[in-house]
């Protein structure tokens, strides 16, 4: 899929699967199940420079297309991700119209940008050389503040909210996601200027429920709870339904 239709299934109500784990087996996995995009999660996830190609290649095969998010804002892991493969790019914490700036520069090539052209990936570069998708992050009430600006960044195709960093900021629990008032009036904000610039505006969910209630809001991408939380219920889920009585397990670490 070249990076343009990428932008395409992010307008239009998707719903990503998110890897935190290291290995190709679990990038497989989780993109054969039908996912409309799989988001490699570098910054939270357990996954270094050197995993991140093989994850890549695994999702190549199944044919969801893969975004990577980096663990900083910062030329260095973006063009990692990007030289990798990866279609588009999750920054975080981006909290300015510079930051994003920043942040697009890093995915465009000259006259676009400041990314370094290194064609390595046999036939990836140089048989796919569309423009990668940039996501910026809104994370905090200063780039909430900041939206307006942020959304009109050249460069800069679609942004995702990070909705327990939001909250934080706020100085309120990660449970204000769940429907407090002021955090919603943040999301509209967030809604109206993504609207505004005809963006995609998509959010991370930490349950279905979530997804449904942002979708409701309006936002038009999801990415849902990574490998290791799904793999942790689901083994629960099983171990519980094996106890005599159903009894709950004994949580061990
Ligand atoms: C957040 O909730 O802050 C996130 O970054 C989700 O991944
Ligand atoms: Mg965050």
């Amino acid at each position: 899929m070249s990076e343009s239709g990428l932008l395409d299934v992010l307008r239009g109500d998707a719903v990503g699967g998110w890897l935190q784990l290291p290995g190709s087996a679990t990038a497989e996995v989780i993109g054969s199940v039908g996912f409309d995009v799989v988001c490699v999660d570098t910054q939270h996830g357990l996954i270094g420079p050197d995993s991140l190609l093989p994850m890549l290649q695994a999702l190549a095969a199944t044919g969801t297309p893969s975004m990577v998010r980096v663990h900083w804002n910062a030329p260095s892991p973006i063009t990692e991700a990007l030289d990798r493969g990866a279609a588009g790019v999750i920054v975080p914490l981006v909290n300015s119209a510079q930051e994003a700036a920043a942040a697009a520069s890093a995915c465009r090539w000259p006259p676009h940008g400041t990314r370094s052209y290194g064609p390595t990936r046999h036939g990836f570069m140089t048989s796919a050389p569309g423009d990668p998708v940039c996501a910026v992050m809104v994370e905090s009430v200063a780039a909430v503040e900041a939206v307006s600006d942020i959304v009109a960044v050249d460069g800069v195709d679609a942004v995702f909210v990070g909705p327990s960093d939001l909250a934080l900021s706020m100085g309120r629990p990660t449970s204000a996601q769940d429907g407090d008032p002021d955090y919603d009036a943040l999301l509209a904000r967030v809604l109206e200027a993504g609207r505004a610039a005809d963006m995609p505006v998509g959010i991370f969910c930490a349950s279905a429920g979530h997804v449904q209630r942002f979708r409701e809001l309006g936002f038009t991408y999801f990415f849902v709870r990574g490998d290791g939380a799904l793999l942790a219920e689901m083994a629960a889920a099983e171990l519980r339904a094996s106890r005599p009585g159903g009894a709950e397990p004994l949580r061990r670490g």
